[in-house]
């Protein structure tokens, strides 16, 4: 296989500033201590870990008009932009280490607007129990990692809306959402006329993993820059305790990973982002090494050789 090898830049952005649960911004040690940078080198990529964004503390506060924190939640997402953008300019692969998933405003925006600039269509892959399209009227919890991808949308405030200069960011066309199982009342109506493509585990259960991906993936060609926003809790919670909002009933290990390979086998992806991983929840740092070794997969480990 030829493969450019084009350098992955690690940007861990520390901060549990969109959840109710405390953790998530241990996430990008976690994955370190799990060993990322050289488990990936050991498969021949070039690996650069730019450490860690800075942003404001976690004032832990109630919700004021439908959101928490969200002045901090804007400022985090804006630094996050501008890491994502100069890895895309800087022609690196842009790898975010979540970090609660409203993190994704951020990345995803950057991506959009690298996209835009280049010409390239973009498709998003939303791996997640959650489908995250809540806004500050329908949200049940003013939490705002359940809010990305309606923000990115363009249903959101101004100062999310905008941080990646057009709002909105994103069409729902351009996301296929897979392993959903959890989604508000309120939001499944916005969903639905949204047209946003979910993929839930109804689908995967009846169709199996690989007609699901097959699905998903349908329509990119060469040109097609494939962004992968993984929020861990995609995982059965059996195999990945150490989340901030397990959710039965999701991928067995070998459906995630065969979900990770066939994203591989496009030779696509372009960014990734690696969220919601909660050390303060797990065991023995089991869920970061899950979560790494489906991020090997995602680069192209495969057990044989494949052509
Ligand atoms: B995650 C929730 F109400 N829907 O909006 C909400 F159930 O990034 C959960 O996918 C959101 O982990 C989960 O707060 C956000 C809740
Ligand atoms: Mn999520
Ligand atoms: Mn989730
Ligand atoms: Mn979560």
């Amino acid at each position: 296989m030829t493969r450019p090898m084009q350098q992955i830049r690690l940007i861990g952005a520390p901060t549990d500033i969109g959840a109710s649960t405390r953790g998530a911004s241990m996430g990008p040690e976690a994955l370190r201590v799990a060993g990322l940078q050289a488990t990936l080198e050991s498969h021949g990529l070039r690996v650069l870990d730019h450490g860690n964004l800075i942003g404001p503390a976690n004032p832990w506060q109630p919700p004021v008009n439908g959101y928490r924190h969200l002045a901090e939640v804007a400022a985090w997402n804006r630094t996050v932009h501008d890491a994502v953008y100069s890895a895309l300019t800087a022609g690196e692969m842009p790898m975010l280490l979540g970090g609660d998933h409203c993190l994704a405003i951020g990345s995803i925006s950057a991506v959009a607007r690298h996209c835009r600039q280049m010409g390239h269509p973009l498709r998003v892959l939303w791996l997640d129990a959650h489908a995250d399209f809540n806004t500050h009227a329908l949200t049940p919890t003013g939490n705002t990692h359940g809010m990305p991808v309606a923000v990115l949308c363009g249903h959101g405030p101004p100062e999310l809306t905008g941080i990646g200069g057009t709002c909105p960011a994103i069409q729902p066309s351009a996301v296929r959402q897979i392993g959903i199982r959890s989604v508000d009342e309120g939001e499944k109506h916005f969903v639905r006329q949204s047209g946003l493509q979910v993929f839930d585990m109804r689908y995967i259960d009846e169709m199996g993993m690989k007609r699901t991906m097959k699905a998903a993936l349908a329509g990119i060609d060469e040109n097609t820059h494939l962004h992968v926003s993984f929020d861990v809790d995609f995982l059965d919670a059996v195999i990945a305790p150490g989340v901030g909002t397990a959710v039965k009933g999701g991928p067995t290990y070998r459906e995630a990973q065969l979900c990770m390979e066939m994203i591989a086998d496009t030779g696509r992806m372009a960014s990734l982002d690696v969220m919601e991983l909660n050390p303060a929840l797990d065991v023995r740092n089991g869920t970061a090494e899950v979560a790494l070794e489906l991020v090997e997969s995602l680069f192209g480990k495969s057990t044989l050789m494949r052509r």
